[in-house]
Order: structure tokens, then sequence, then C-alpha cells
């Protein structure tokens, strides 16, 4: 049986909407999440996430996106409004030749750290977000030589070295990689099979030889969140070069070329010899969810589990999105009982 990590703080951040399209909507990337997964994985063994510090966390982001983080709902003012919402993004493009600066209203700041209008912040979203980390941490200390299960929320792989958003506050999945470095395995691999790319875990990665990151996800270019990377041509850059792969899939892809594609990358990560893996392990790309339109089945999340629990690592599955609650617990499971055969 699978050991499943959990932190008593996932609930705790409750975004409470999406502006999307600069309209109000209820949002996907709620609290009962956590709910429809702990009650598919019930009988199997638990373990709360142990506190841990902050190094391995500042090794994959900047010390002002975390302190923005950690003390921006208390320094939010009087707008209006009960959730940090950025108004102003401080793009390449307005920026010009300018240095980047710290504004010095929040409601200004929050545009430099956030870059959409749908990640919004409340007062439990810091200790969520960190006891997620923690969760992430928990799982490298007690892997083993076998598999484990974080119930990450919120989920992390949108965020990058420097910015947040898509739902994600800090990148959990980017820390656990991070701290399977540390613990000494000198590859480490990241498989994200969430229906979108991480485009923040491949950010935090892009230049580095020693993490892969490997996804498969609704392709980019279709028109599809996070629309300004994943594309296949993103190979990684440096001593990174050849160490980030994308396969980008059209809408309506289903079980088979998904499939194909998962099996890419399990030959990706032998050859690149990895002694360990990451698995950004979203359900999103299921046909009832409403978020993505690859149409992935139950059993082909069983079927990508058994493919890559052939690869025989040390494994660490963190959950990053699926939000359609009535199948949500049974696809998690479904993908954890074919890693582990
Ligand atoms: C972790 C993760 O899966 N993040 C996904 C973020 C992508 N969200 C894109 C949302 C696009 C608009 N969705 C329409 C539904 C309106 N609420
Ligand atoms: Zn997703």
């Amino acid at each position: 049986m699978i050991r499943v990590v959990r932190s008593t703080h996932a609930r705790d951040h409750v975004p409470g909407a999406e502006i999307w399209l600069g309209t109000t909507t209820p949002g996907t990337e709620v609290p009962e999440r956590v709910d429809a997964i702990e009650s598919a994985l019930a009988d199997w063994p638990t373990i709360e996430a142990v506190s841990h510090g902050d190094d391995v966390l500042l090794a994959v982001h900047d010390d002002a996106l975390v302190e923005h983080l950690r003390t921006v709902w208390d320094r939010w003012g009087d707008y209006g409004v009960d959730r940090v919402t950025p108004y102003l993004f401080p793009t390449a493009g307005m920026l010009g030749d300018l240095p980047m600066r710290e504004p010095s209203a929040v409601h200004g700041a929050a545009g430099r750290y956030g870059y959409d209008t749908m990640t919004l912040i409340g007062p439990g979203t810091w200790e969520a977000a960190r006891g997620a980390v923690d969760v992430a941490l928990t799982c490298v200390d007690e892997v083993g030589e076998g598999v484990i299960y974080g119930l990450t929320r919120p989920p992390g792989h949108h965020v990058t070295r420097a910015a947040y958003g898509g739902s994600c506050y800090l990148n959990n999945a980017a820390v656990a990689a991070e701290a399977l470095r540390r613990a000494g395995h000198e590859r480490v691999a990241i498989v994200d099979i969430d229906a979108h790319h991480g485009n923040g875990t491949q950010d935090v990665f892009y230049a580095r030889g020693d993490v892969l990151y490997a996804s498969l996800h609704v392709d980019s270019g279709a028109g599809w969140f996070p629309h300004y990377a994943g594309f296949a041509e993103e190979t990684g850059i440096g001593a990174g070069k050849g160490a980030n792969l994308n396969i980008p899939l059209e809408p309506g892809t289903g079980d088979m070329r998904w499939l194909d594609a998962i099996m890419r990358i399990v030959q990706q990560v032998m050859d690149y010899g990895a002694t360990a893996m990451v698995i950004s392990l979203g359900v999103d790309a299921a046909a009832d969810d409403p978020e993505s339109p690859l149409e992935i089945t139950r059993s082909g999340y069983f079927r990508a589990g058994e493919l890559l629990g052939a690869l025989a690592i040390p494994t660490v599955a963190l959950q990053e999105g699926g939000y359609h609650l009535p199948t949500l617990g049974p696809l998690v499971r479904a993908t954890l009982e074919g890693l582990e055969h």
C-alpha cells in the first residue's frame, strides 16, 4: 500500500473565486478537492507532514517571492476586496530598458509576483502553500526505495523561480526534486502528467542538467493555459540543454496517444539515467475534467502508473490539478495503484 503524506493546512487556502477574462467565476481549485482525494485513499497509511526549514524552498524560488507570499495578506489594504488581486503587471513590454523595482504600494506589488488574475490570496493561503512544501519535503524523507504520495494542495507546477500563478503559489515538485538531489541522487527526473504544461517547474530547472523535466500536456499553442510555454522546441539552455522534454498534445488526444507519449517520457528518463523521480500528478487530463480536452480514462491513468512504475526507482508523486470532484479521488487512486504494481 502506498503511504499518503498530508498536511493539516491543506484546506486553509480558500481562493473564493478566480477572475477570468475580467469575470469573477467560482473557481475550480477548491478545498473540497482534499476531501475527495482523502476519502478515496482512506484505507492507506497516512503520515502527517513534518515542518521543515526554508533552505530547499529558497534554492528553487527567489527570496523576494517567498517573502511576498509570506507577508502580502497581512499587508493588503482596505480596498474593498477580500483577496489579494493584482491589477497591473510589469511585463517586459511595459518596463523596456527600466529596472524592476519594488513598488511602495502593496496593490502595485501584487502583479510583480503574481502573473495572472486567477490565483487569489486569502487569509490561509500562505499556511496551506507552505504546508504543501512540507508535504513534499516529508515525502523525500520517507520515500526510501519505494513510492510515496503527497497530497499537496494548493498545487505548484506553474510557479516559476520568481512568480506564482495558475492556482499555484510555491512549487512543491521543484522543492522535492531539489531535496532528492541534496539527498544524494545525482540525476533526478520530474515527470509532469498534469493536463497543463508545468511552466514553473520548467523555468526552475531550464538551465540545469541535473534535473530532467518531462511533460505531456494539452498544446499551449492550440490556445491553452499557460499559452507562453510548453512548446516542443523548448529543450533547455546551457548545462540544461537536452534535459527538458515537452510533448504537446492536441485536444481530443485520448488514451492511446497519451500513453504513447508517456512511453516516450519513460524512455527519456531511462536514457537520462535518473535514480529518483518526482511525478507531478495532475489528473485534469481526464475526460470528465472541466479544465482540459484530453479525454483520458481511469484505465488510462492506471496504465500510465504502470508504465512509470516500471522504472522502479524511488518515486515521489505529488498532487497537481484535477477538478472534477466526483472522479478526482478514484483517478488519483488508479494512478497510484498502477505505480506500485
Ligand atoms: C494546477 C493546474 O492545473 N492549474 C491549471 C490552471 C489553468 N487554469 C486555466 C483556467 C482557464 C479558464 N477556465 C475556465 C473556467 C472558468 N472558471
Ligand atoms: Zn492542470
